[in-house]
């Protein structure tokens, strides 16, 4: 009754966004708004719009670009968010088009056809609706005979999706379940505030869970156990929902939008992951010394160095714990699962990684893994 991970997808968009486009946009939307608000800014009424700098973004974060699943309208200081041409209702959604393509190539990589899957968890930070599931529109257009359902746990989105299909395929209620995580984050960031502007990307990820008995790709990995655990901060929040209407206020206002207590975030965070972790592997005899890959939660460099600095009494190397916020900034709860999905093909048999993220709610999450 061993329950692995077969197959790992990863859609990257094809638009990339520099540092240096976003800072001359934000810089360029501040000399407007400073200049249209001189008066009351003067005055002490407004709050001027600050500056961001492209160096303070790399040095504080790692990330020097990211993807977005839709440029038009980000760089233009009239609009300050990607403009997308909204669809009828008997369309395909935007974001069931990229867990498509997720979810398909993690299918090719499994060697997984519809039929041989009972259920579709799409899992991630924000969905574009609240009904029907994404994941229920997203089981239809691939012709799996079964259920789906959507998630929602920020940054832990796509590792506690994954606890649930393991816990699926183990009771036997699933034969095998695909796991989504369509991360299209770029309409809840704000561009006009420089705290912020730079973090995230967008990104769709998919990851196929089943029975060791049924997996036959080249590359399969055995959950050994999984471990989570939240803490209720208001440190990251995002205030977007369907009340607003009953609030009467401005339903895109700041505070609608992601925000964050970044400071705190890194001292709170950190050392919860890292005791998380190390707990997580004593349960199963294992110290961090065992660990052969750390794909860890792509937030912020700084923070993934300090933790694996706590755990491992040394930094890693980029062989043992990759980076890919660099290319893709923070993609939510993917940025593990595409970290797991570029760099595994090179373990060996026996080999031992874990696959964690760390962030919004807190919520931390973590599956240990296995080389088959
Ligand atoms: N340019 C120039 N200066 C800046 C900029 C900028 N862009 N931004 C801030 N500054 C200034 C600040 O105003 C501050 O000035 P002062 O000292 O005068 O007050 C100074 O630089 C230092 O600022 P910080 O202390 O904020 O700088 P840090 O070194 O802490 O770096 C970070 C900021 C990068 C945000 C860092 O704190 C961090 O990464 N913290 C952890 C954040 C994190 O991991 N958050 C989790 C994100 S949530 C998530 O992963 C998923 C959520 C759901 C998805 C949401 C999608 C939209």
């Amino acid at each position: 009754d061993r329950v692995v991970i077969s197959g790992v997808g990863l859609w990257t968009p094809d638009h990339v966004v520099t540092n240096t486009e976003l800072v001359q946009a934000l810089n360029a939307y501040a000399d407007k708004y400073n200049l249209t608000h001189q008066a009351a800014i003067e005055a002490g009424h407004v709050e001027p719009v600050m500056k961001s700098d492209p160096e303070f973004i790399e040095k504080a974060s790692g990330i020097k670009q990211r993807h977005v699943y839709v440029k038009d309208g980000i760089l233009d200081i009239e609009h300050m968010r990607p403009l997308i041409p909204e669809r009828d209702d008997d369309e395909l959604s935007h974001q069931a088009e990229i867990a498509l393509h997720a979810a398909r190539s993690a299918m090719a990589s499994a060697n997984k056809k519809a039929e041989d899957f009972d259920a579709v968890i799409v899992s991630c930070a924000y969905t574009q609706r609240a009904y029907p599931a994404l994941a229920i529109e997203v089981q239809s257009a691939l012709g799996i005979d079964g259920f789906g359902f959507d998630m929602l746990v920020a940054c832990s989105a796509a590792t506690f999706a994954l606890h649930r299909a393991w816990e699926m395929v183990k009771s036997g209620s699933a034969r095998a379940v695909l796991v989504i995580n369509p991360e299209l984050v770029s309409p809840q960031v704000n561009y006009c505030d420089r705290d912020s502007h730079f973090i995230f990307g967008d990104v769709a990820t998919a990851v196929v869970i089943e029975r060791a008995e049924t997996a036959s790709s080249d590359h399969v990995f055995e959950i050994l156990g999984t471990q989570a655990k939240t803490l209720y901060s208001n440190n990251i929040r995002s205030n977007f929902g369907y009340m607003s209407r009953a609030f009467g206020t401005d339903p895109f206002a700041a505070d609608k939008l992601f925000h964050q207590e970044g400071r705190s975030v890194f001292k709170e965070v950190c050392p919860m992951a890292a005791e998380h972790l190390s707990d997580h592997l004593a349960l199963h005899g294992l110290t961090p010394t065992d660990v052969r890959r750390w794909w860890l939660h792509q937030a912020n460099i700084n923070m993934n160095q300090l933790i694996s600095k706590k755990l491992l009494g040394r930094l890693p190397d980029t062989d043992e714990a990759p980076i890919v916020l660099d290319r893709y900034a923070n993609t939510a709860s993917a940025g593990s699962v595409i970290a797991l999905s570029l760099y595994h093909q090179d373990l060996e048999s026996g080999d031992i990684g874990v696959l964690c993220s760390f962030g919004a709610g807190y919520s931390i999450g973590s599956l240990l893994l296995k080389k088959l």
